[in-house]
């Protein structure tokens, strides 16, 4: 079949402000530093890597209520919606190497300002959906999607750094995989919107192919459309990737993550994806380290074509004697 003639565009944000630990700033050069863009070009995808983000200090960023570092992340993902709208407008599928889960704000606003009527796949452990005032932590990774469903618009307070952020999607337009540490109130505001989610529980009842036909069920049955797939290396089992800041017992497996990418890429209509919350710093060894680098990365190649039965060039001829 004629595929991987996929045109990719990268950006990397190396933002750690949505929360508390060190190192996952590093993500996006370590994710690189493996060989990321070579590899994609391997495959057949042509690649143009648009760099590094660079976010300025914010001075005096003090927390609003329990929202922690609120100018910082609203001012961060500003910048990078902007450059995933220029990714798009290029007429790439953009590729945004987290930094922590804080920048699916921007990373989807900047997708849904160049591309109508997007829908979303969150994959994680965790839903990602309290709002400023019922975070338990004021982190704002564990916040994102708050802030871009139209349904919870009048739950949002006005905070300084935020005033650009516009809802873009609808309750129905988001569909989760992988979940396993949801908060009471994130429980609440998933039933309450009537969510479609696939927890670890729908994952082990169903299997994973029977979720990913689910989850092309739910998001297509309008019409087909853009899909924009945020990756939490914190979905895989910490046994797969335990450089991250929130390990959950539990996981995907190392199969199950890949093969959501293949359904994904296998749809023709991934548009953008996030692979967020890769943290060397949190990794005990170097083994650890690079087997979740190898995860985010494999996931990644997934997304763009390659496939477990094996894969050759199209232009690929046999040798003669
Ligand atoms: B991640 C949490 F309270 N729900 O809101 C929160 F458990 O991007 C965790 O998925 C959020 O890694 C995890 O802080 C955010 C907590
Ligand atoms: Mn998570
Ligand atoms: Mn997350
Ligand atoms: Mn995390």
């Amino acid at each position: 079949h004629k595929r991987n003639h996929h045109s990719v565009g990268i950006i990397g944000a190396p933002f750690s402000k949505g929360q508390p630990r060190d190192g996952v700033e590093k993500g996006p050069d370590l994710i690189r530093s493996d060989g990321l863009v070579e590899k994609l070009k391997g495959q057949g995808c042509s690649v143009r890597d648009y760099g590094n983000l660079d976010f300025e200090s914010v001075p005096n960023d003090e927390p609003v209520g329990k929202v922690k570092r609120p100018r910082a992340v609203g001012r961060a993902n500003e910048k990078l919606a902007g450059a995933v709208h220029a990714i798009k407008k290029d007429g790439h599928t953009c590729v945004l190497l987290g930094g922590d889960h804080s920048l699916a704000i921007g990373s989807i606003l900047g997708h849904a300002a160049a591309q109508k009527d997007l829908c979303v796949v969150w994959v994680d452990a965790h839903a990602d959906i309290n709002t400023p005032l019922t975070s338990p932590t004021g982190n704002i990774h564990g916040q994102p999607v708050s802030y871009l469903l139209r349904e919870l618009q009048s739950k949002i307070p006005v905070m300084p750094g935020f005033a650009w952020i516009k809802p873009c999607i609808s309750a129905q337009d988001i569909v989760y995989i992988g979940l396993r540490d949801v908060d009471p109130e994130e429980h609440y505001i998933l039933k309450y919107l009537g969510i479609k989610t696939f927890s670890m529980t729908e994952v082990d009842h169903l299997g994973i192919a029977k979720v990913m036909e689910e989850t092309c069920d739910h998001i297509f049955s309008k019409v087909k459309r853009p899909i924009h797939l945020s990756y939490d290396i914190d979905a895989l089992d910490p046994s797969v990737s335990p450089a991250t800041g929130t390990p959950v017992v539990g996981g995907l497996t190392y199969r199950e993550g890949i093969y959501i990418a293949e359904k994904i890429c296998q749809t023709g209509l991934l548009s953008a994806v996030d692979m967020v919350e890769v943290n060397p710093k949190r990794g005990r060894t170097e083994d650890e380290i690079s087997s979740t680098v190898k995860a985010a990365i494999d996931v990644l190649l997934a997304c763009f074509g390659r496939v477990r039965e094996g894969n050759h060039s199209l232009d690929y001829r046999m040798p003669q004697p």
